[in-house]
């Protein structure tokens, strides 16, 4: 394994894992072409968060709002999962209990064919009424809308809102729940592409460490919680995981084989 930018112990742990959980974030996706919020030339370096990702912001500036999450939504449905999505596939098919949990809203893990995926924070390609409920999955894909106007709802005139998690607004409890859970069986924990500064989800890989899993983070930098993780794997994902997850299936394969 000389050479690798991961440890010896991150493969065996990998190897030998029944139960893994994984938490990714923007920088996943950005070797798709998707810009992350914090870095620089990210979505925040135009924007501060607090401008657009709370219901305030949206209330005061709905077409502005609006404007942003269509060209982000148009974006994301012309991206390409990249091979740190597809490596994830590869790992979930090996692996018995094994729990995706992405603060990503962009869709790309479930169009890489990762099958057992936790949205903490959404998805960008659904919307609804803020007064009615209405569901508006199509809402902005077909016809080029105004860009002057917030776009209404049909029923009630009410405005239409992207089915994400903005600042202040609680997170979907079930998927809370699942989260969690898996964090507290997870022998192996991977962070990948997070700056870990946004709570709860953050609070995911903690979770696992305090409940015993290995964790280790994949990042370009160290995130805000690499020193109470077990490594961190410096690295661009779409490099790093592809090569990790050969190692870790490669030595279970030998593991296997020595066992029978
Ligand atoms: C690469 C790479 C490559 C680049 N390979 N890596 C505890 C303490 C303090 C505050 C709080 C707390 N608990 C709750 C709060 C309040 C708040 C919060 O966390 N604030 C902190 C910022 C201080 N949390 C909330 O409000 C949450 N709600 C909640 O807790 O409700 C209960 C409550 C209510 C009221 C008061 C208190 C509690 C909701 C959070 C919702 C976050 N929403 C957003 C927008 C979603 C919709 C959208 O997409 O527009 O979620 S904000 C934004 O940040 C988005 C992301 O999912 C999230 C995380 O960002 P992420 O993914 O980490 O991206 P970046 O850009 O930050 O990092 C990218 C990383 O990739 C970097 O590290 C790069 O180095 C790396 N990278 N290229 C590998 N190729
Ligand atoms: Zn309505």
């Amino acid at each position: 394994m000389q050479g690798e930018p991961f440890s010896d112990e991150l493969t065996k742990r990998l190897a030998r894992a029944r139960s893994v959980v994984v938490l990714t974030g923007a920088g996943i996706s950005a070797e798709s072409g998707i810009a992350t919020f914090r870095d620089a030339g990210g979505i925040w370096s135009k924007f501060r968060p607090e401008e657009l990702a709370n219901v305030e912001a949206f209330l005061a500036n709905p077409d502005l709002v609006q404007g942003w999450y269509r060209e982000r939504k148009r974006i994301a449905s012309e991206a390409q999962p990249n091979p740190g999505h597809e490596a994830l596939v590869t790992l979930e098919a090996e692996i018995e209990d094994f729990t995706l949990i992405t603060q990503n809203v962009d869709n790309l893990h479930r169009r890489a064919g990762s099958r057992n995926v936790v949205e903490l924070h959404g998805n960008i390609a659904r919307s609804y009424c803020i007064d009615c409920n209405a569901s508006y999955e199509e809402q902005g894909e077909q016809s080029e809308p105004d860009l002057n106007a917030a776009a209404r709802c049909e029923d009630c005139g009410g405005l239409i809102r992207p089915d994400v998690v903005w600042f202040g607004e609680l997170l979907p409890a079930d998927a809370i729940e699942q989260a969690f859970q898996a964090a507290r069986r997870a022998s192996v924990c991977l962070s990948i592409g997070t700056s870990a500064v946004v709570y709860p989800a953050a609070d995911v890989p903690l979770a696992a460490r305090t409940n015993g899993a290995y964790v280790a983070e994949i990042n370009v930098e160290p995130s805000a919680i690499a020193a109470m993780l077990n490594e961190t794997v410096l690295g661009r994902s779409g490099k790093v995981l592809p090569c990790l997850v050969d190692a870790a299936l490669q030595a279970r394969q030998s593991m296997n084989q020595q066992a029978s």
